[in-house]
């Protein structure tokens, strides 16, 4: 049996923060005691067989659970920069022990198909354990059919694209079935929630009028086109009595519509990401190509919006937060639209920054108490998707998967030094609060001084729960 303590931090629990020690055996936690009350009622931990890790002056999270990356998945010509073992190695550097990964369904790709291909793709690469969605982009008389048939199989929640037509764009009547065939699964469907139709014909309006560059990817994509399909989405999924995930969510409208359904019950959930906590649109307010690097969809958007985000998640309206991590490159895909740009690829990195960057503009800077940061990061993706309580929490029982923060530390963000597999950094040069000090996945170290250091191919696949 391997067994490993950790001694003397300030352990974030579901009830909060407080001192306490963490006896773990083979992977999972077996006890969580009151500081040093072990050391003396039990004689500590001082025989050879116990690995004891002191984390005095230390912060000990629930691992980061990321419930939105797109790894080595199709973008533009090419596909994301991060394989499955460079992107989990970057979330394990990074304070991140679970990821849901979305999985892109090929055109006329059965979904039992799609399920073997990411399992396959995934399956002895990652560095921390792991689960997917699938994608549904290409429709297929009995794919709502074969949903149900992943379901069984662990993948228990789709994610639909209400823009991008003619790529992966599904029509109304189609997110309808889709949302109906999850309520009767138990499963959840994410939703990207943009009007496409309306974004397509502004973006050619910019487009004839000269505006190429890539500072009109904010105005090609407004805010209200996230709140009007929001708000339609949520009205179809009343329909269905089915329970969505609006994926990065960035405008306060859109934020307003979810707190309305949720006040009136409907059992809807939502995620922001980390760029739109942290960044604004002042970004785009140049001619400059490397205005590239912020082409992520949906756009960065007011100060105004993101002091919103921050309410909501406090209020629980959102309750994730997510990377969102799409890794591609400036040189050689993003400047693939140097005269258009809606040929840049959309997406930005952030897997590995998710943790600390939310902990130094959120905990640090007094928006969010320690439990409620531990809650978006790790709890309520957990408890969304189906991992909780085996991922998500510190409690005896779970997985001894364990973050911890350095408080104290300051780190520098920047491109030359990270491990995701990408030429830019959305924080560079940010001296963001606290350092990840050490990162444990089923009590296995796999991340130190923001450095992967885990045996390779450590990550499991989680076959995930549906609702109850
Ligand atoms: N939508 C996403 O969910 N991620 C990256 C880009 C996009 O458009
Ligand atoms: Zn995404």
């Amino acid at each position: 049996m391997s067994l490993l303590a950790i001694t003397g931090g300030t352990v974030v629990t579901e009830a909060g923060p407080i001192a306490a020690d963490i006896l773990v055996a083979d992977g999972v936690i077996t006890e969580i005691t009151p500081s040093g009350a072990h050391t003396t009622a039990l004689g500590g931990y001082d025989d050879a067989s116990t690995a004891v890790i002191d984390a005095t002056g230390l912060i000990v999270l629930p691992g980061g659970v990321d419930v939105h990356t797109h790894m080595d998945s199709p973008s533009g010509l090419g596909h994301t920069t991060d394989s499955h073992q460079s992107g989990t190695r970057a979330a394990a550097a990074g304070g991140t022990t679970t990821i849901v990964d979305f999985a892109p369904q090929r055109k006329g790709e059965p979904l039992p198909s799609l399920y073997e291909r990411w399992s396959e793709k995934m399956s002895g690469q990652c560095a921390i354990d792991y689960s997917f969605h699938a994608t549904i982009s290409s429709w297929y008389p009995t794919i709502t059919a074969d949903m149900s048939s992943l379901v069984n199989d662990g993948v228990s929640s789709f994610k639909v694209y209400m823009a991008y037509k003619g790529a992966v764009m599904i029509d109304d009547r189609q997110l309808f079935e889709v949302l109906r065939a999850s309520a009767s699964q138990g499963s959840r469907v994410c939703i990207h929630a943009e009007n496409g139709d309306v974004i397509d014909a502004v973006s050619q309006h910019l487009v004839d009028a000269g505006k190429t560059l890539p500072r009109y990817h904010k105005l090609a994509r407004p805010a209200d086109t996230e709140a009007e399909a929001v708000n339609r989405a949520i009205m179809i999924a009343r329909l269905t009595d089915s329970a969505p995930y609006f994926v990065h969510l960035s405008t306060k409208r859109a934020v307003d519509h979810v707190q309305e359904a949720r006040a009136e019950g409907l059992p809807i959930a939502a995620e922001t990401c980390t760029h739109y906590l942290s960044l604004d649109d002042s970004v785009y307010d140049s001619d400059d190509f490397d205005v590239a690097k912020y082409v992520l969809t949906p756009p960065l958007r007011t100060r105004e919006d993101q002091d919103r985000l921050w309410t909501a998640l406090n209020d629980g309206d959102l309750s994730v937060v997510s990377s969102d991590h799409c890794p591609l490159c400036l040189v050689g895909q993003k400047d693939l639209g140097r005269h258009d740009f809606r040929d840049i690829p959309n997406g930005g990195p952030g897997v590995e920054n998710r943790v600390l960057v939310t902990y130094s503009e959120g905990v640090a800077k007094g928006r969010l108490s320690l439990q409620k940061f531990a809650e978006v990061i790790a709890t309520e993706p957990a408890k969304t998707f189906g991992l909780y309580p085996r991922k998500g929490a510190i409690r005896v029982g779970s997985d001894a998967d364990l973050t911890l923060l350095d408080p104290n530390a300051t780190t520098v963000v920047s491109a030359q030094t990270q491990v995701q597999n990408v030429d830019y950094n959305l924080w560079e040069g940010w001296a963001v609060r606290g350092s990840i000090h050490s990162v444990y996945s089923r009590g296995v170290l796999v991340g130190a001084s923001g450095r992967h250091v885990g045996p390779h191919g450590h990550g499991r696949f989680i076959a995930r729960k549906v609702r109850s």
